[in-house]
């Protein structure tokens, strides 16, 4: 898989993917990120992306030229699944929808910044708009990173363990169990004893009944997704 991600702040992105999994991926040749940078691909003398919004308000607006003429050679060179856009009014991104886009063999991931970018932008040329939750970010850089971090760990072969992304909460719509390593009793505070009697089937039947409780307790919200 190749994600593209195109920023007037590319330095943010320069920290997150070079760790862990995601850098164990890269290496491996199962995911290419390329970082952009947007001002590059102005045409403007001083190399500028913005602009004054026509009407009023105060902030400025990010250019159709440099977007439009980055996606476009990107476009030239291979086929694109989706062009997504960060922006807090888009849908909430959640586990179906990083499952979906772990499917794409390429996808861009445009950050949004400023009070916007020009309509024109997102009615033309992006196909996904998503927003990481119901809070403000500076831009979308940030939640550019979480998009990219929850697709590529769920690549075949990202995981050296490939079922744990499976086992993963969210993935079949419950929080996971609770986990423990030894010892089994840590100045009293003991691991409970089904997890020591080496009976599998007792062991997955408790982790089930602990996922379904503890949703209960802290998220309803996904037993019953109908009435969110
Ligand atoms: Cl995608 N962008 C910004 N600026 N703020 C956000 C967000 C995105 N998602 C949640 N808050």
């Amino acid at each position: 898989m190749r994600i593209d991600i195109l920023t007037i702040f590319p330095e943010i992105l320069s920290g997150p993917f070079d760790h862990s999994i995601i850098k164990r991926a890269q290496k491996a040749g199962i995911v290419e990120i390329h970082l952009h940078n947007i001002r590059d691909y102005s045409t403007n003398k001083h190399k500028k992306v913005d602009d004054y919004p026509y009407s009023a308000g105060a902030g400025m607006v990010m250019s159709i030229q440099p977007i439009d003429d980055l996606i476009s050679k990107l476009k030239s060179e291979r086929n694109y699944q989706a062009i997504i856009f960060t922006t807090p009014d888009g849908l909430t991104f959640n586990q179906n929808h990083a499952n979906h886009l772990s499917t794409f063999e390429n996808i861009i991931i445009l950050c949004g910044h400023y009070k916007g970018i020009d309509q024109r932008i997102r009615d033309h040329i992006v196909t996904h708009e998503f927003s990481i939750g119901d809070y403000v970010l500076t831009g979308g850089e940030l939640a550019a990173a979480v998009i990219t971090d929850s697709i590529v760990r769920l690549i075949p072969g990202a995981m050296s363990d490939e079922t744990s992304a499976l086992s993963d909460s969210f993935q079949d719509g419950l929080l996971s169990a609770p986990v423990y390593t030894r010892p089994a009793d840590y100045k009293g505070w003991k691991v409970p004893e089904i997890l020591l009697s080496g009976n599998e089937r007792k062991i997955e039947e408790w982790k089930l009944e602990q996922a379904i409780d503890k949703t209960k307790r802290l998220r309803p919200d996904l037993l019953n997704p109908s009435k969110k």
